[in-house]
């Protein structure tokens, strides 16, 4: 008897007993009982100081890869420091574009010489990870409007 119930505990233990996932558990397993979010991919950070002068400018941001935008972001500049957050982004190597719409217009003009918005480049590398990416304000702008919009 006392044999059966100890044999009994342990596939209990072994089998029968649900897990908690995890915080940033895929949820790919289908035993558990939690109801976390599945996790679709990381968080990628948009961040550098010095952008004062743009402090009130809308923004968009894309993380752009060879057949188009694969994450945008949308806000408004505040603070001096750049803080935009893409969500869901697949492992991958992108380019980033962003610009401030220093002129109010409501779109993305930029080029030799007006520069009416200032639009700036870098790249990022994202793989089983959130990933930052660091670039703070100078004036090496680049005419790059023609990336920046929403998902099509
Ligand atoms: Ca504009």
């Amino acid at each position: 008897m006392k044999r059966t119930f100890a044999l009994v505990s342990l596939s209990f233990l072994a089998f029968g007993c649900p897990t908690k996932d995890e915080t940033g558990d895929t949820d790919t397993d289908t035993t558990d009982t939690d109801t976390d979010d599945p996790m679709t991919g990381w968080t990628v950070t948009l961040t550098g100081t010095g952008y004062d002068p743009h402090d009130g400018n809308d923004y968009e941001a894309v993380l752009h890869d060879t057949s188009g935008v694969v994450a945008y972001a949308s806000g408004t500049q505040s603070g001096g420091t750049m803080n935009i957050t893409f969500s869901d982004v697949p492992d991958g190597t992108y380019d980033v574009y962003w610009y401030f719409d220093l002129d109010g217009s409501g779109d993305c003009v930029a080029n030799e010489p007006s520069w009416d918005d200032h639009v700036w480049a870098d790249t990022v590398t994202v793989g089983m990870a959130d990933a930052t990416v660091t670039h703070n304000h100078d004036a090496n702008w680049v005419d790059h409007c023609a990336d920046i919009h929403a998902p099509m």
